[in-house]
């Protein structure tokens, strides 16, 4: 999964970048994209790989990057900003920061701390940034359709289509409420639409609110939460046996980069399974709602290919009976098929004619 950090300047993006992957940006450097992967941090993964003393341990990975900050208000700023969008389109989920933090030696972008003013102002530069793409394309078809070409059809079809995008932008609506079709979603799946991105809102907020604060209520949002970016990057520079310390200062349960990412999971609709043997252990990440032959797929094409059944075991009958054996003779391991809905946490040992 690819997640994406955008926000106005000086919101915090970068920094809390780095308390999520544990590299620091340098602030002088020129603007550019940073990109980083991060291993999923997953408990039911280390105690399986504490149960069977694997030859590897592979955890699933997140790639989060950090783009430079919008300026709506300045023609350059925004031009800017624009030049990372091929980039910002790869991602499959925004991250908007804002800010909502005092700091007198870093002023707030146009020296303004007003988190919901400055969530709108990055939303209606997402819609901004689909409307000319739909318009700029709108108007190619349209000068197209007047020439006589073989695929007048096709091209009637996707005007259709996006001349009810452009009306839904230009009342603010995101394309994720028009795209509700996986035909509609195939034939513009080229533009990767930002408005069709599933948002978290983080709410950046001052060191002494960092356990307290909540998520920004705001519209178009999959998910909301608040965390101080500043001392979350401190924290992600601790040994592991003093963060939870700091952590429990705080009165904070984990740290902003396991809220985070559990939290992408979610607003993207994924969920894990896990694999177990003597060779490895292995988290996998799939959408909720996939079938145990997907899941299959997701390991090897071949094993779906050949897919007979999938011995299946929820992690926590497994721990609730200390191991497999156990699970096994408490009648916990079922026999699924092919269109079984693979469920978070199950432990799934394929079995395939491949
Ligand atoms: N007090 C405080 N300062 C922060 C916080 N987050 C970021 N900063 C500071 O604000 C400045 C801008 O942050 P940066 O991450 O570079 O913002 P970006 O422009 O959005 O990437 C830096 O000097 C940070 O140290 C925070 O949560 N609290
Ligand atoms: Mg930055």
């Amino acid at each position: 999964m690819k997640v994406m950090f955008v926000g106005l300047p000086k919101s915090g993006k970068s920094t809390l970048y780095a308390a999520v992957t544990g590299k620091a940006v340098d602030p002088y450097a020129p603007p550019e994209v940073h990109q980083a992967v991060v291993k999923v941090p997953d408990e039911r993964l280390t105690h399986l790989t504490a149960l069977c003393k694997p030859k590897k341990t592979i955890e699933a990975t997140i790639e989060f990057y950090d783009v430079p900050g919008c300026s709506p208000e300045d023609a350059h700023g925004r031009e800017d900003w624009r030049k990372f969008l091929p980039i910002a389109r790869q991602a499959e989920l925004l991250v908007v920061v804002v800010r909502d933090f005092a700091n007198d030696a870093v002023p707030a972008h146009k020296d303004r701390v007003d988190a919901a003013a400055d969530f709108t102002a990055m939303w209606d530069e997402l819609i901004f940034a689909d409307l000319d793409t739909v318009t700029t394309r709108v108007e190619k078809l349209e000068a197209s359709l007047k020439k006589p070409t073989k695929t007048h059809d096709a091209e009637k079809r996707e005007l259709a289509l996006l001349s009810r995008c452009r009306d839904a932008l230009e009342s603010e609506t995101p394309l994720s409420s028009v795209l509700t079709t996986d035909d509609e979603r195939k034939l513009v799946s080229s533009f990767a639409f930002m408005t069709q991105k599933p948002i978290v809102c983080v709410r950046n907020v001052s060191d002494d609110e960092a356990g307290t604060a909540e998520g920004l209520p705001a519209d178009h949002v999959e998910a909301s939460l608040a965390l101080s970016a500043s001392i979350e990057a401190e924290i992600a520079q601790l040994e592991p046996e003093d963060r939870q310390l700091f952590l429990d200062d705080l009165g904070l349960a984990t740290p902003a980069r396991d809220r985070l990412i559990q939290t992408c999971y979610t607003a993207c609709g994924l969920i894990s399974f896990l694999t177990m043997g003597p060779d490895e252990c292995r988290a996998w990440t799939i959408r909720k709602g996939s079938t145990a032959v997907e899941a299959a797929g997701k390991i090897h094409t071949d094993l779906a290919h050949g897919f007979i059944r999938g011995e299946t075991v929820a992690y926590d009958d497994l721990v609730a009976n200390t191991d497999m054996k156990g699970a096994k003779a408490a009648g916990k391991v079922r026999a699924e098929g092919r269109s079984y809905v693979v469920q978070d946490g199950d432990i799934l040992n394929i079995l395939s004619s491949a």
